[in-house]
């Protein structure tokens, strides 16, 4: 099939087939093998946060930043999961990387993982999409191997899923890991998916118990602690001094933590965190922004709040009151249900949808 024809197919929100998606994985895979773990570009650019598979709120962000390839973008990482339209999303990215390979750039996230998607949507929602087996699910995890881990804008912005690593000092050391390859429990490449900076915490552990005497340790807002994610760390002004120091850069833009406002700014602009997915999992009530870099010195947050179609979900929600009632009117047919897509039952319908994401795990900061 054609490129344009996928495009056109998935900006109206449908799906393409099967064999489909195993092509278009593949000739992607093709190209992101050339790629260095480490890629550079050049302003303008516009950086995007997470989505998680909230694919009307990316189509706001095409309408409100401008559609590729007028603008260029930068993804940061988590396509998939707790959205139910983790397929779409990723599809529309992936066509539109490889049609316009150097307007568009896709980053890795935590989530675009083999573990991670088998516990928080999407590895269902493939199933419940592609007929109860996993064949889409395994060519897009497959391809999720190849993503590159980090970008630098103007050889002086750092982007990066989650943030430094204690095992990475250097961007060097991030060119020579081998990412193709899950993501591992630890080490530089986990920790950079994974990591969070952590603003001030100076007043609630002075000292650091396993290292009690050593000076270094004595504040540690100011290095590297262990996350309470259970992957990655946290760190703070000083690791991100010395980083930006040791590589010659300016600041670092990056993602994976939810945003009231849209975006977070940390240590006076040296970290950014910036989030795309509004009201997430339809129910979190943020905002989400995109931010636009025209040139090193000068950006714009633009701020968006979820896009209407997501309203008439109303997924998951835990207040009582008429968005349950609508929702368990779907559901009381529906005792007996199974893991499995019922037959006669249109499993591309956002009911048949919200039925399976309200038995999902929440972990909202995960
Ligand atoms: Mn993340």
């Amino acid at each position: 099939m054609e490129l344009d024809r996928c495009l056109e197919l998935l900006c109206k929100g449908q799906l393409l087939p099967e064999e489909t998606i195993r092509a278009l994985c593949f000739k992607l895979k093709e190209m992101l093998v050339k790629e260095s773990n480490v890629i550079h570009i050049q302003t303008p650019v516009t950086v995007v946060g997470d989505m998680h598979g909230q694919f009307h709120d990316m189509l706001e962000i095409f309408h409100i930043g401008g559609p590729v390839p007028s603008t260029n973008y930068l993804f940061l990482g988590d396509y998939v999961d707790r959205g139910l339209y983790s397929v779409e999303t990723i599809m529309l990215l992936i066509v539109l990387k490889l049609r316009y390979p150097s307007r568009i750039h896709l980053l890795r996230g935590n989530h675009e993982s083999r573990q991670i998607t088998q516990s928080y949507g999407f590895y269902t929602e493939c199933l419940n999409k592609y007929g109860g087996n996993s064949r889409v699910w395994n060519y897009l995890t497959d391809l999720f191997d190849y993503l590159v881990l980090c970008c630098i804008i103007d050889d002086e912005i750092f982007c990066v899923h989650g943030g430094l690593s204690p095992n990475v000092q250097s961007i060097d050391q991030i060119k020579i890991i081998d990412r193709f390859r899950e993501i591992p429990h630890d080490g530089a490449m986990s920790d950079l998916v994974w990591s969070d900076p952590e603003e001030n915490n100076s007043n609630s552990s002075m000292i650091n118990i396993e290292n009690g005497g050593d000076e270094l340790f004595r504040d540690n807002s100011q290095h590297f602690q262990v996350s309470p994610r259970g992957a990655g760390y946290t760190f703070g002004r000083s690791v991100v001094e010395k980083f930006l120091q040791l590589n010659d850069m300016s600041r670092i833009y990056r993602a994976h933590q939810l945003c009231n406002e849209g975006y977070q700014i940390y240590f006076d602009g040296l970290v950014t965190t910036v989030w795309s997915a509004p009201n997430y999992c339809y129910r979190c009530g943020n905002k989400a922004s995109i931010l636009e870099l025209y040139d090193k010195d000068n950006f714009y947050f633009n701020v968006f709040t979820e896009a209407p179609e997501n309203k008439s979900l109303n997924i998951n929600s835990s207040m009582p009151g008429s968005a349950n009632k609508v929702i368990s009117d779907y559901f009381e047919d529906d005792e007996s249900s199974t893991d499995l897509p019922m037959i006669g039952q249109d499993v591309f319908s956002d009911v048949y949808q919200a039925k399976y994401a309200a038995d999902r795990r929440v972990e909202y900061f995960l």
